[in-house]
C-alpha cells in the first residue's frame, strides 16, 4: 500500500520547514522528487489505481510536484543567504544609514534673501540674457565706447559686438524700453569681469536695483537702500553715503555701512576705517533716459548695484570669495 498524494504533500513540506541546512533539503529533494523519490514512484503507480481515479490522481500528483520545485528553490535560497558570510549577522535593529541632504548654495540663498527684501518693497523681478550685445551692456547705460570699463582685461568679449554680460543692468533699458514708469524693478543673475584674485572670480553674482517715477529723489534712494540695510544685517547698523562716479548716475554713491566685525573700532576686515563699502548707487544719469525714450523733465529715478558674494562674505565672516566656487561641500553645508 502506498501513501496519499496527501500524506506525501504534508509529510515534504513539514520536513522541507525543518530542514537547517542546503544538504539536508538536498537529500529531502532526492526523497520525494528523485528517480526513486515518493512522488515520483506514486506517479508511476498511477496505473494500478481504478481507471475513474486515474486523471484525478496524475493532475493532483503533477501540482504537487510543481509547488515542492518551488518550495525546494526557495527554501535552498533561503539557507543560502543565512549561510551568505556578508548577510550572516546583520543587525536589523540598527537604524538605517543617514541619507545626506542637499543644500541651496550659499549664494543662491542670500539672493533670494535680498531679493525678497526688494520684492516686499514693491520690486518686481527683470532678467535678461548673459550674452549681450555692445548696446545695452554698454552704449545705452551711458558707457561710450573709450570708457575704461570697456577694457579688454575687464570684458569677455564674444565678438566685436557680442559680450558676456559685465553687469545686471542690461535688463534695465531692456524694461524701460518697452514700459512706462512708473517701473521698480531688480535684477539678479551673473556677470561676468575678467578678473582673479582673493576678492574676485571671473563670474560673479550681483542684483541691481531701478526705481523711476515722476518725483523720485536721493530722499527715496536713501529711504530704500537704508531699509535693505537694515533688514538685511540689522537695523542698529549704520550707513554712509559718500559721493562717487559711475557712467549711468549722476550724482553716484557709495553706500558704507560700519564694519559687521569690529562695529567701527577699526580691524583688518575694514582696512582700520570702521567702513564697509556695500554697494553703489546713483539717480540715474539723464542721457539714460534719453537712450530708452522717457521724458527727463518729468521723470527721475534711482539705480543701484550689490554684489551678491560681497554680501554673503560680510553677513558669514567668509574671507574668500573663491570658497564659494570650488564646491566643496564640507564647506557649502555649513550655511
Ligand atoms: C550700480 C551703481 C549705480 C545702475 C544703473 C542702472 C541703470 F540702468 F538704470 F542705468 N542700473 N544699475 C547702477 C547704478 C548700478 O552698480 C554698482
Amino acid at each position: 500500500m502506498q501513501n496519499s498524494i496527501f500524506d506525501i504533500e504534508k509529510q515534504a513540506f513539514e520536513s522541507i520547514e525543518k530542514a537547517s541546512d542546503p544538504d539536508q533539503l538536498e537529500k529531502l529533494s532526492i526523497k520525494y522528487l528523485g528517480r526513486k523519490g515518493e512522488l515520483t514512484k506514486f506517479l508511476r503507480n498511477i496505473s494500478c489505481l481504478p481507471v475513474d481515479e486515474r486523471p484525478g490522481a496524475g493532475k493532483n500528483a503533477n501540482i504537487l510536484k510543481g509547488k515542492l520545485e518551488k518550495a525546494f528553490k526557495t527554501a535552498f535560497l533561503k539557507l543560502e543567504a543565512i549561510n551568505d558570510k556578508n548577510f550572516a549577522g546583520i543587525d536589523v535593529t540598527l537604524p538605517g544609514r543617514p541619507v545626506p541632504r542637499g543644500s541651496l548654495h550659499p549664494i543662491t540663498q542670500v539672493a533670494k534673501e535680498i531679493s525678497d527684501i526688494f520684492l516686499r518693497l514693491g520690486f518686481n523681478i527683470a532678467e535678461s540674457p548673459e550674452v549681450e550685445t555692445d548696446y545695452y551692456n554698454f552704449e545705452a547705460l551711458n558707457i561710450p565706447k573709450y570708457h575704461p570699463a570697456r577694457d579688454m582685461q575687464d570684458t569677455f568679449y564674444v565678438s566685436e559686438n557680442i559680450v558676456l554680460r559685465t553687469h545686471t543692468s542690461p535688463s534695465q533699458p531692456r524694461v524701460m524700453e518697452s514700459c512706462k514708469p512708473p517701473v521698480r524693478i531688480i535684477s539678479p543673475g551673473k556677470v561676468f569681469r575678467c578678473d582673479s584674485d582673493i576678492t574676485h572670480t571671473p563670474m560673479f553674482y550681483q542684483i541691481e536695483g531701478l526705481m523711476v517715477d515722476e518725483n523720485i529723489s536721493f530722499g527715496d534712494l536713501k529711504g530704500i537702500l537704508t531699509t535693505f540695510v537694515h533688514q538685511f544685517f540689522d537695523k542698529d547698523t549704520s550707513l554712509r553715503f559718500r559721493p562717487s562716479f559711475f557712467p549711468f548716475t549722476e550724482p553716484s554713491a557709495e553706500v558704507d555701512i560700519r564694519c559687521v566685525m569690529c562695529k567701527g573700532k577699526g580691524c583688518r576686515i575694514c582696512s582700520k576705517t570702521g567702513w564697509l563699502e556695500v554697494l553703489g548707487s546713483g539717480m540715474v544719469h539723464p542721457a539714460v533716459f534719453e537712450n530708452v525714450g522717457y521724458d527727463t523733465d518729468k521723470y527721475t529715478g534711482f539705480a543701484f548695484g550689490i554684489g551678491i558674494e560681497r554680501m554673503a562674505m560680510l553677513k558669514y565672516g567668509i574671507d574668500d570669495i573663491r570658497k564659494f566656487y570650488e564646491n566643496d561641500v564640507r564647506f557649502l553645508g555649513q550655511f
